[in-house]
């Protein structure tokens, strides 16, 4: 009779894990980290995501292991900070409505006509503004703004073409926007007839023509294809919009520090790959949109300028911004 020493050696190690129970798995298993989006494969703030999980997870090998959940499949949209707020969630890019809901000064990034551009968002964010607006995310939310990511400047889009040169000429246009308080108002500033949608519902409600039209940024209007079931893009650049990638406080509290600087590098590099590709996609989408038989109209930008910043600033949102906010913002070249 032969005795496989190795066998036993390896049985006795077995045992002893089983013995150690919990204490052995907890070390053995990486820590989750599910991060929930609306955004479609392929748009850039769904790739970022990518980026983010392969910075953190090379960077600490078998410690953390990113799951990404993209289409809104994991919570829907909107829903993510509370998510984050009870624990359900690690991580989400949220918007400056879903903040401005809970803190109602950062109804001031939600105003059309605020920020000039993705370079003036950038300033603005880097800025000891943007320090004291995360600030308040974090003590008044409990969550953690990782990074800034430009979402893009967003455009109407239009399921039929009209002739839309002043605000006025959105009368009665029934215009999907997001589905919360703010968002709504962008849509009654712009001079349309705002209706609450989910991102998700928007290409079917386009084809089926129970909405007129959606506004985004023009990737997203690319990689959600909405140019197949439009005919018409006006660029107002009503919006420099931008989402944060955050994280819950309480999955803050289990990394140590080592963890946490990789999670800040990462979400910065994946923010400025984002920010890269948008800023370059959205100078050349133009001629992709004419080519798919898109007709692109310029309105009367000022117009439409002069009109939502007077929406705004009679507005009870204009109350809650922090005095002098404006005129700071504004100041920054
Ligand atoms: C949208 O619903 O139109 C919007 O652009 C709003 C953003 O704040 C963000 O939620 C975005 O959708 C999703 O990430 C999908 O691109």
């Amino acid at each position: 009779m032969t005795i496989d020493y190795r066998r036993g050696a390896l049985g006795a190690v077995a045992a002893a894990l089983v013995a150690g129970g919990l204490a052995v798995s907890a070390v053995a298993q990486p820590m989750k980290i599910r991060i929930s989006t609306p955004a479609v494969p392929g748009d850039w703030h769904a790739e970022m995501l990518y980026l983010f999980e392969e910075y953190v997870e090379r960077s600490l090998p078998g410690q953390i292991d990113v799951e990404i959940h993209l289409n809104a499949t994991l919570f829907k949209q909107g829903t993510e900070p509370a998510a984050m707020q009870r624990g359900n969630l690690d991580m989400a890019m949220i918007s400056a409505q879903d903040i401005s809901k809970q803190i109602p000064e950062w109804s001031i990034f939600t105003a059309g006509y605020v920020i000039r551009d993705p370079e003036h968002q950038r300033k603005v964010f880097a800025s000891d503004i943007g320090a004291e607006m995360h600030q308040l995310v974090k003590d008044k939310m409990g969550l953690q703004i990782l990074s800034v990511a430009y979402l893009g400047t967003r455009q109407l889009n239009l399921r039929k073409v009209r002739d839309v040169r002043t605000p006025a000429d959105l009368k009665g246009v029934k215009l999907r926007m997001p589905g919360s308080e703010t968002w709504q108002f962008l849509g009654k500033c712009l001079g349309a007839d705002p209706t609450p949608l989910a991102f998700n519902e928007v290409y079917l409600a386009l084809k089926t023509g129970t909405i007129d039209g959606q506004d985004n940024p023009l990737p997203t209007d690319q990689k959600a294809k909405f140019y197949e079931v439009t005919e018409q893009i006006v660029l107002t650049g009503h919006l420099v919009d931008a989402v944060f990638l955050a994280i819950s406080g309480k999955t803050w509290e289990k990394l140590n520090e080592e963890q946490r600087e990789v999670f800040r590098e990462a979400a910065q590099v994946a923010a400025f790959f984002n920010n890269n590709n948008r800023i370059r996609d959205e100078a050349k989408l133009v001629e992709f949109f004419k080519e798919q038989g898109l007709t692109i109209t310029e309105p009367d930008r000022e117009a439409f300028r002069k009109q939502v910043q007077e929406c705004y600033l009679n507005s009870k949102y204009a109350k809650d911004w922090p005095e002098g906010l404006l005129d700071r913002i504004n100041a920054i070249q």
